[in-house]
């Protein structure tokens, strides 16, 4: 199975490389950067949870004229990216099982409205990675990887690709109700990213300090509400969030690492999409409608205003 990585941010290396480490035909699909002419020129060095180091050699296409068949393509783009990257790939997305394993709500949608409906799948995954510098990635924690076809009953080519994701040492379960492993994700997002990336603290600070604690509790119940009343079973997910806190008490957010380096965070698909599903519903949600307020405000500054690269 061919299977192409469109976007080459921390998750999309990680796949990429740890799929091309198991012998599996992969191809990386990413704008050309500092990074993509690193892994190009001298392979991608993978840093492993262990400590250890391999370097590993990755295909990568930058143009999209040039972008093999591909059986399957894994989505990682960031999801304010998605509408530009399935215009800009679509050539190779027509034909391939497309799995959007991005953040937020929303993705799964977009790639429905634009590609042959059967062909999309939508999941979680929660690794942990993070670029070192260019042509260096470091797998941060290993997590669990959740796919499934977004409408309709999965089947073989479903199956498939959740097994080569396994061979590649990123288990993957295949689950019958995608819909809900994304609003579980989206849950414990909204409870840490725009917490930790407004206040610059690790996630760890959400469960060790009573302020935190009270933001995380209050933005998860909101947006658990709405997820509830989309008829989605969410469990408990403040109590998720915390766990997720705890295990990644050293990690700093996705969304403080685009907003410390200037970068447009996913706010719109995370809080931004809890507030308008909020509406929708006539529920309430002023916690997560300041707090997506306060990261426009900030994201607003750039880079220049708060003196990082
Ligand atoms: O997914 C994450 C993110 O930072 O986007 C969490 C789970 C919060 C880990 O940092």
């Amino acid at each position: 199975m061919h299977v192409g990585v469109l976007g080459a941010g921390a998750m999309g290396s990680l796949f990429a490389g740890r799929l091309a480490a198991s012998g599996a035909e992969t191809t990386l699909l990413a704008h050309a950067s500092a990074h993509t002419a690193a892994i190009r020129d001298d392979g991608l060095r993978l840093g492993r949870p262990d400590g250890s180091r391999a370097t590993v050699g990755v295909d990568v296409v930058t143009d999209p004229a040039s972008a093999p068949d591909c059986d399957a393509v894994l989505v990682f783009v960031k999801s304010t990216d998605t509408a530009d990257a399935i215009e800009e790939w679509r050539p190779v997305l027509t034909d391939a099982t497309v799995a959007t394993l991005q953040n937020g709500l929303g993705n799964a949608a977009a790639l429905v409205a634009a590609l042959p409906e059967d062909g999309v799948l939508a999941g979680t995954t929660s690794h942990g990675a993070v670029v070192e510098e260019p042509g260096v990635v470091r797998h941060a924690g290993t997590g669990n990887t959740r796919l499934g076809r977004w409408d309709g009953p999965n089947d073989a080519p479903v199956e498939r690709l959740a097994a080569t994701l396994s061979s590649a040492g990123i288990d993957t379960a295949v689950v019958a109700d995608p819909r809900t492993a994304v609003w579980r994700k989206v849950l414990v997002n909204v409870g840490i990213n725009a917490a930790t990336a407004l206040a610059r603290v690790e996630n760890g600070a959400l469960v060790e300090r009573e302020s935190g604690e009270r933001l995380l509790r209050r933005a998860v119940s909101e947006a658990a509400r709405v997820a509830r009343a989309e008829g989605v079973a969410v469990g408990d997910p403040v109590a998720e969030t915390r766990r997720v806190a705890e295990r990644t008490a050293s990690n700093a957010s996705s969304m403080r690492q685009d907003l410390e380096r200037g970068r447009a965070t996913e706010v719109e698909a995370l809080h931004g999409a809890v507030v308008s599903r909020a509406s929708e519903q006539d529920l309430p949600a002023p916690v997560n409608r300041t707090l997506a307020d306060l990261v426009r405000l900030a994201e607003s500054q750039g880079s220049s205003g708060r003196g990082q690269p």
